[in-house]
């Protein structure tokens, strides 16, 4: 896979990329990444790559033209790269919210590429944001740029490429992606400031173990999170833990 970042700030999302599952992903050579400052496709002696909205008003709006350009470098560097389609993403608070789903749907081909946009100031220019394939939102907060962002849609992609993680189970095993929240986790010592391990976890029943986690793990989902649940139809076991009844 190959991941571009269209930013005025390379650098953030450079240094971010080294660390963890991720940098060794890449590492491994499991994705590329590809930076793009539109600042470098500035036409003037000041490299301006924003000017003031129009119609008035406070902040400043990226420019379309060294954006487009940015944009436009960038994919057909994927295009050089192999990567013969590239998807434009817009990490914007106007996209539609990040899920789980989504991100597995992005993964699932490891020989993808992808262009991700990141906002800085107010935004885009609108003529430049019609261009995009594809608007995604990692949350309802306001934030000072797309960076971060960008950094999460890729941080949770990379980790789902194959060889990216050293357990292969543990993808498959993580909270969220069977759509429940963890059950809660213990390591030594057995006992920490007065609070004990809970006993069947020292018990070295297997299966009773895995029953009392997924009973955690519904427990939990729907205390703080029933909206996961809504979304999600419950084995006859599940529905048996939660003690709901079969009909
Ligand atoms: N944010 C909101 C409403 C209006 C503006 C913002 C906001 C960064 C370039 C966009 C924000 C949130 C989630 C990118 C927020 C995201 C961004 C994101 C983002 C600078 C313009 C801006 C209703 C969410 C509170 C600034 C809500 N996911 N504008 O933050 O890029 O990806």
């Amino acid at each position: 896979m190959r991941i571009d970042v269209v930013t005025l700030f390379p650098e953030m999302v450079e240094h971010a990329a080294r660390f963890g599952i991720t940098g060794r992903a890449r590492e491994r050579g499991l994705w590329r990444l590809g930076l793009w400052n539109p600042r470098d496709f500035a036409t003037d002696n000041h490299r301006t790559i924003d000017d003031r909205p129009y119609g008035g008003g406070p902040g400043m709006v990226m420019m379309a033209g060294p954006l487009g350009q940015a944009l436009d470098a960038a994919r057909d560097a994927q295009r050089a790269d192999g990567c013969p389609a590239p998807r434009t993403i817009y990490l914007s608070p106007a996209g539609a919210p990040l899920t789980h789903r989504r991100v597995m749907e992005l993964a699932r081909a490891p020989d993808a590429g992808y262009v991700v946009l990141a906002g800085r100031y107010e935004g885009v220019d609108e003529r430049l944001v019609a261009t995009v394939d594809e608007e995604i939102a990692i949350g309802d907060f306001v934030v000072s740029g797309g960076e971060l962002p960008a950094l999460m849609l890729i941080d949770a992609i990379a980790r789902l490429l194959p060889g990216a993680l050293n357990d292969e189970k543990s993808a498959l095993e993580d909270s969220f992606a069977d759509g429940l929240l963890d059950c809660p986790h213990y390591t030594r010592p057995e006992v920490y400031e007065g609070i004990a391990v809970p006993d069947v976890l020292l018990s070295g029943h297997h299966e009773e173990i895995r029953r009392w986690r997924l009973a955690q793990s519904l427990r939990r989902t729907r205390e703080r999170r029933p909206d996961l649940l809504a979304g999600r139809t419950l084995t006859k076991e599940e529905a048996a833990l939660l003690g709901l009844n079969d009909n």
